[in-house]
């Protein structure tokens, strides 16, 4: 299952934000330093295909994309160094596979912030110094260790450690892994072997109360200047309107300035982050929406569901889901021709409706 960490400064609202994509009710206080262990949940979001398909095919039981979700502790300047709580949670951090970067935006004399005052450009940066500094550890305890075998001649390790040099410099300049350049399968290789704390795909969550253009033109310099995935919330409304019928909810979104179904927004961008699709099954028992790497094939997603089913894999029945849409069920789409059968190595596609036949 893929695995979203939440990072952030202390008070940026990380605890919050856990609360609201996960339904959870973890401490979220106004005193930093308030979560210390790594609050884990899920986030769902309802995919109302899979309700459809679930209806016609007389599915017992539905089951919606998922991905989990990691609350790790708030990090402070020093943090690579053990300040605040210092390394345990950068060990938290290296266990995920998305981070989502907690920027606060809100004003709340209640709230302390660490460094006085809102300024998330500068907040950002000191998080990210931080896992930067980390991973340029990461990077010298491996270049220590190749530069021995390259000087006793080895020649992958020479071009190993010229690569490692070129990546340190980079970091020193304060820039994140994911954006240094990789030019073939080697390079990609030794770069993807060191998992790097910046090389994890990212997005920015920034947590605003009201969003009047001075924040709608901070974050866009922001953007501009990162080219980077966001979204932007309010947290605590958000969690606040959990408990009203959504027209209401939705009143009170526009007077904020903020539409949007945001779970369902962060949970696209994870998606396209990550690189995964979404295909979708339906038996008597359970109607379910998978998710999987871009470029999967049926035998690949065979094995996600079942080993029995990848082992006893015979075809595919494929049918896109609006073309699922026109007949109405799978058996009215088979008996007019519109499923196609593949064998293994069909690559599956955003929205397939599939049938697994296989051998038991
Ligand atoms: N006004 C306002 N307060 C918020 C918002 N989001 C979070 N808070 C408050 O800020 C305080 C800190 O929120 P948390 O979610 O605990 O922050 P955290 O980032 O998890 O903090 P640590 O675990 O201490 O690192 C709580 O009192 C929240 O109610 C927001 O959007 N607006
Ligand atoms: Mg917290």
């Amino acid at each position: 299952m893929e695995r979203v960490g939440i990072v952030g400064l202390p008070n940026a609202g990380k605890s919050s934000f856990f609360n609201f994509l996960t339904e959870n009710n973890v401490p979220a206080e106004s005193f930093p330093f308030c979560t210390i262990e790594p609050n884990v949940g899920i986030l769902v979001v309802p995919d109302n295909r899979i309700e459809i398909l679930a209806k016609n095919e007389g599915s017992k039981k539905i089951v919606h994309p998922f991905v989990e979700i990691v609350d790790i502790a708030g990090l402070v300047k020093g943090a690579s160094k053990g300040e605040g709580l210092g390394n345990q949670f950068l060990d938290h951090i290296s266990k995920v596979d998305v981070i989502a970067h907690v920027v606060r935006m809100f004003n709340d004399e209640r709230v302390s912030h660490p460094y006085q005052n809102v300024d998330p450009k500068r907040d950002i940066e000191i998080v990210e110094t931080e896992l930067i500094l980390k991973d340029l550890e990461t990077v010298e305890k491996r270049l220590e260790k190749r530069f021995k075998v390259a000087r006793a001649g080895d020649k992958d390790a020479r071009r190993e450690v010229e690569l490692l040099k070129e990546l340190k410099e980079f970091l020193s300049q304060g820039k994140r892994a994911a954006k240094f350049p990789r030019h073939d399968e080697f390079e990609k290789n030794i770069v993807r072997s060191l998992f790097l704390l910046t090389d994890k795909p990212q997005i920015l969550v920034f947590n605003v109360d009201e969003l009047n253009d001075e924040k709608k033109r901070t974050i866009e310099d922001i953007i501009k200047e990162r080219d980077e995935e966001y979204i932007i919330i309010n947290v605590k409304l958000e969690e606040e309107l959990k408990v009203l019928p959504e027209e209401e909810a939705k009143l009170f979104r526009e007077e904020y300035n903020l539409d949007g179904d945001k779970k369902k927004e962060f949970f696209e961008k994870v998606l396209k982050l990550l690189d995964l699709i979404r295909f979708l099954t339906a038996t008597h028992n359970e109607a379910k929406c998978w998710t999987a790497k871009r470029g999967t094939t049926a035998y690949e997603a065979a094995g996600l569901i079942h080993s029995d089913i990848q082992k006893g894999f015979v075809k595919v029945e494929v049918i896109s889901f609006e073309k699922y849409l026109e007949y109405g069920s799978l058996k009215k789409a088979r008996e007019s021709g519109a499923v196609e059968t593949h064998g293994k190595d069909y690559v599956l596609r955003e929205g397939d409706v599939i049938h697994f036949l296989f051998r038991a």
